[in-house]
Parts: structure tokens; C-alpha cells; sequence
């Protein structure tokens, strides 16, 4: 409400705006002013009737005494403008879901000079005064509603509540990489390992670091951290291990689905660039799934069986997916490409329940028996229980700078 002595200059901007037909919110200088203000009653009348038509608060700019003169009945016009005022609270505070350990900020936006009182499931946050309220690596204790109570010259509200949660790790998950910290540890899941040992010549030709320190191109703006390996000969490598149980009636994992963010490079113009040894840990028979390329474009899959909806390039970030399900009546290795499905072969030598595409719990990531391997820059690799849908695989579209979430929903 505006201060007790000015309601009369309001009443009288109402009744310019309802005489003028205009809508308050556009209204300015509504200059001269008509209308029979002689009668209280019928001034009474009219702002009871504006008040219904146009609810809420108005700010008014005007000179004073005119329109008291107005009132008066000693001057027939005033110059006035109305305009709708801020508000108490000009900005809600939004959800936020994150990881435990976040710092989080709530903020509400409100006029200058308002004050605040935030408040945790309706309780006072004692010191939470400030319209930022921080909160610094967040744990189960904070998860609830947050809201404030903002006081100013236009009133007292309460803000929307503001939930915190925590994200939910995707349930399907059995191991991830993403080569953040500079080596192979997992955010999911086993370690990866190199294979012939910390010193052999995998990790002597391993490096770690952003996409342009490694002489590749970004994926999208912002530093990602990726790990550059080599062309790998038959005893290098990566060694992939995971302990969900086996599924799909066999022994082995038979839904599975693997996903990469990954950018080939190929130098010498091999014609294959292994991704996954799953039968042989050995690394005796050839690998089981492969990029293969054409004059640096390619496709992905097994058994000659490359050529698709999708294609990938050499040099370029792509985002592929391995959707393999060994237990379904007819036995599918679905194959995405940047969120497109490239293709859904049924045809490979070795489908089947615990066969040659079913997983053991370790397996060899970049390298095959007799070297069809190309050097490549990798950002986040996701190994999942289940096969992803056609749906859910094209929901997590191209590749990115933060690599694949390990929550439910947003988050990284
Ligand atoms: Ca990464
Ligand atoms: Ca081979
Ligand atoms: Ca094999």
C-alpha cells in the first residue's frame, strides 16, 4: 500500500486510467485528466471498481500538489504517471539439484533497501540474512525447501520455495572414466589399468590434458579433460574391468551399453580403429567392435557390417554408443552415433547368450590382435548393466565438454 497521505493521488491515477481506458502498466502522463470529482461517493464508487479490473500495486509519480488541487476541485487537469512498482520480490529463487558437496547459492532478487530472512523448511537460518544465501559443500542436512522473506517499502512476502536435492547416480551404471584427475581413474566403478603395467609403453605414449594441449579440437566451448592414446600394438592397450553381476539367463553381461566421447585420428590411414576387445582379454583373436574408415569417414560395428545412418570423421568429436543386448530372442548390437542410431545389425558372427559380444568382467578398451588401431583423443567413457533405448541414447545427443553425466536428469 502506498503511504497513507499519498492514497488519494493513487485513487485519482486509477481514475485517469480507467477515463483514459488505457492499461495501467503503459499508462504515462496522462495529461488532462476528465471527470466528475466532485462526489466522494462516485470517486469511492470508481476505485472500488478499479480495484476489481486492475488488482495488484502501482507506483506513482506526481506532482502533488495539482492533483490535490485536482481533488479539490481547484484545477480541472494534472500530470501524472503511474507505473507498476518492482515488487517485493522481483526474482524467485530457482530449484537446484547437485552432487553432495556442492557449494550452492540461493538468490532472490529484490528493490534496493528491501531486507531478507531466509528460511529451511519454513525454520529461520539464523544469520541467513543477505539476499544470497550460500551454502558451502552441501550435505543430507540441507536437502529441503528454501525461501525467503523479503521486506520492503511495497510490502512483506514470502519467495517460492526453492528446493535443494541431491542427483541420483543413473542406476544402470557399472563404470565410468572421464580423465579429469589426469589418469585412469574411474567416477564409476574400477580403475582403468594399462595394459603392460604403469612403466610398459602404453602409459609412456599416454597423455592427459585439454583437447588443444593434445592437438585436438575442442568439443564445445570450455576445457575438457581428455586422455590421448596411442595406435596400440597387440600388448598395449587399456584394460576395462567391472563387477555387475551377469544378466540377460547367462554368465557373462548380455544387455549391456557402452558409450564414448570420443575424436579418431588416423595418420596412416588404417582402415580400423578398435574400440572394444570383449571375448579375449588375452587380446589373442580379433577385437569385437571397430570404427572403421573410407578417406577419413566411417562408420562403426563388426564384421564388415560398418555402413549405416550415421557417420563419423576422422578429427571430429563424436559421441558413440554400443547398445548390445545378447539375451534378446534376436541378439541386437544397436549402434548410435551422436545420438542418431547408425544402425541395428543382427547378423555378426558370434551373436548369442554369453558369446563373443557378451561382457566378462574385464575386457580390453583400443586394441586388437593384429594392431587395427589408430591413435584417438577420449574424453568420457560409459559403461551401463542395461541396453539403453533407442530413446534414451538419442536423449543424450553429440558429445560434450563435460563428458557424460553419472546423474539422473541434469548435472554433470
Ligand atoms: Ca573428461
Ligand atoms: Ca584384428
Ligand atoms: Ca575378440
Amino acid at each position: 500500500m502506498p503511504p497513507e497521505e499519498n492514497r488519494p493521488i493513487a485513487e485519482l491515477v486509477e481514475l485517469a486510467q480507467f477515463l483514459s481506458g488505457q492499461e495501467i502498466n503503459s499508462v504515462s502522463d496522462i495529461s488532462p485528466l476528465s471527470g466528475d470529482f466532485s462526489n466522494n461517493s462516485n470517486l469511492a464508487k470508481t476505485y472500488a471498481a478499479l480495484r476489481q479490473k486492475h488488482p495488484g500495486n502501482f507506483t506513482i509519480s506526481a506532482e502533488a500538489t495539482k492533483a490535490w488541487e485536482m481533488l479539490a476541485g481547484v484545477s480541472s487537469s494534472a500530470s501524472v504517471s503511474v507505473s507498476r512498482p518492482a515488487g517485493i520480490v522481483t526474482k524467485q529463487p530457482q530449484p537446484r539439484m547437485v552432487k553432495p558437496g556442492t557449494d550452492v547459492a540461493f538468490e532472490v532478487e529484490a528493490p534496493e533497501g528491501s531486507t531478507f530472512q531466509w528460511r529451511l523448511k519454513g525454520a529461520y537460518i539464523p544469520s541467513a540474512t543477505n539476499r544470497t544465501l550460500n551454502l558451502n559443500a552441501v550435505s543430507q542436512k540441507d536437502v529441503g525447501s528454501y525461501s525467503v522473506i523479503v521486506r520492503n517499502t511495497s510490502g512483506t512476502a514470502v519467495s517460492k520455495a526453492a528446493p535443494l536435492s541431491f542427483n541420483r547416480i543413473i542406476p544402470t551404471l557399472c563404470g565410468q572414466w572421464d580423465f579429469d584427475k589426469g589418469n585412469l581413474s574411474a567416477s564409476i566403478g574400477y580403475d582403468l589399468a594399462f595394459l603392460g603395467g604403469p612403466s610398459g609403453q602404453t602409459a609412456l605414449e599416454t597423455r592427459f590434458g585439454t583437447p588443444r594441449a593434445l592437438g585436438a579440437p575442442d568439443i564445445e566451448k570450455g576445457d575438457a579433460t581428455v586422455m590421448a592414446y596411442p595406435a596400440c600394438d597387440p600388448l598395449m592397450g587399456f584394460v576395462l574391468t567391472q563387477d555387475a553381476a551377469p544378466n540377460g539367463r547367462g554368465t557373462k553381461l548380455n544387455p549391456y551399453t557402452l558409450i564414448l566421447d570420443i575424436l579418431w585420428q588416423n595418420p596412416n590411414n588404417q582402415r580400423f580403429s578398435a574400440i572394444l576387445q570383449i571375448d579375449d582379454p588375452a587380446n589373442l583373436n580379433d577385437s569385437d567392435l571397430f570404427a572403421s574408415w573410407t578417406h577419413n569417414v566411417g562408420g562403426i560395428g563388426i564384421n564388415e557390417d560398418y555402413t549405416g545412418a550415421s557417420k563419423i570423421r576422422v578429427g571430429q568429436w563424436h559421441r558413440i554408443a554400443f547398445a548390445v543386448d545378447m539375451d534378446a530372442s534376436d541378439p541386437v548390437i544397436a549402434k548410435h552415433i551422436d545420438g542418431v542410431k547408425h544402425r541395428d545389425p543382427k547378423s555378426a558372427d558370434g551373436l548369442g547368450r554369453d558369446g563373443r559380444f557378451a561382457l566378462l568382467p574385464t575386457a580390453l578398451l583400443f586394441t586388437d590382435e593384429n594392431g587395427e588401431t589408430t591413435p584417438a583423443v577420449v574424453n568420457s567413457i560409459q559403461l551401463h548393466n542395461a541396453r539403453l533405448s533407442d530413446e534414451q541414447i538419442a536423449a543424450l545427443g553429440g558429445p560434450t565438454t563435460e563428458g557424460l553425466s553419472i546423474f539422473v536428469g541434469p548435472g554433470k
